[in-house]
């Protein structure tokens, strides 16, 4: 089993990124923004509690997207691993899910940061919000999610660089460049399935 989080600020692609990973190595995708948003949509409890942080660019707590991600690894027990796409988010997060493969035993393997100067973040997010719809993609909420990044998600890059698991990618090329850096650093772990 191979387990890798894509790592970065709003915006850097860890989306983008992570559908390029799922179709060449055949891992599972777990994006909590994704799981998030399914829940606001269909509006379940967790859903209509994690609403009234996402808009407003905070992160949700803890306790409620550790409980979402067990069950999520847990349905997949045959997976030839995992992405994590926008978590761990936070030290807790990290924690638990350091915790939660240790009892499956098995454990992050990579962990890649997506790094892109902060005006290509706001442009991109803008863009995306001319068309997507998500009550996040704001001037706003932009600079509150990119503020609450740099206070509670940046400290988990320091806690995967203590481990050694922790590799600094350039995110600002083109989509297929991006891609290919992500490889290279995949590769040595895991070789792709087409
Ligand atoms: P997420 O859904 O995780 O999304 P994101 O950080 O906005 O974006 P991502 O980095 O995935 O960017 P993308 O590829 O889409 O989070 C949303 C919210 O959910 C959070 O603010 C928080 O409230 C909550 N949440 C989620 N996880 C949580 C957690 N673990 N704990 C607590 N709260 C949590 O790219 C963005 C745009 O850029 C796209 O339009 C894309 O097409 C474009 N793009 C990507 N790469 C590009 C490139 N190379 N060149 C040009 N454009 C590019």
């Amino acid at each position: 089993m191979f387990n890798l989080v894509l790592f970065g600020p709003p915006g850097s692609g860890k989306g983008t990124q992570s559908e390029n990973i799922l179709a060449t190595y055949h891992l599972q995708h777990i994006s909590t923004g994704d799981l998030l948003r399914d829940e606001v949509s269909r509006h379940t409890p967790l859903g209509t509690e994690a609403k009234k942080y996402m808009d407003q660019g905070l992160l949700v707590p803890d306790e409620v997207v550790i409980g979402m991600i067990s069950g999520k690894i847990d349905d997949t027990p045959d997976a030839r691993g995992f992405i994590f796409d926008g978590f761990p988010r936070t030290r807790p997060q990290a924690e638990a899910l350091d915790k939660l493969l240790e009892f499956k035993q098995t454990q992050i393997h990579l962990v890649l940061a997506l790094e892109v100067p902060e005006p290509e973040l706001v442009k991109r997010l803008l863009d995306r919000g001319a068309t997507s719809g998500r009550s996040d993609d704001n001037e706003e909420v932009i600079a509150k999610r990119i503020k609450e990044y740099h206070s509670k998600t940046q400290p988990v890059a320091d806690y995967y660089n203590a481990q050694g698991k922790l590799e600094h990618i350039t995110g600002d090329h083109t989509i297929p460049e991006t891609f290919k850096i992500l490889t290279r650093h995949i590769n040595k772990y895991l070789l792709p399935v087409t």
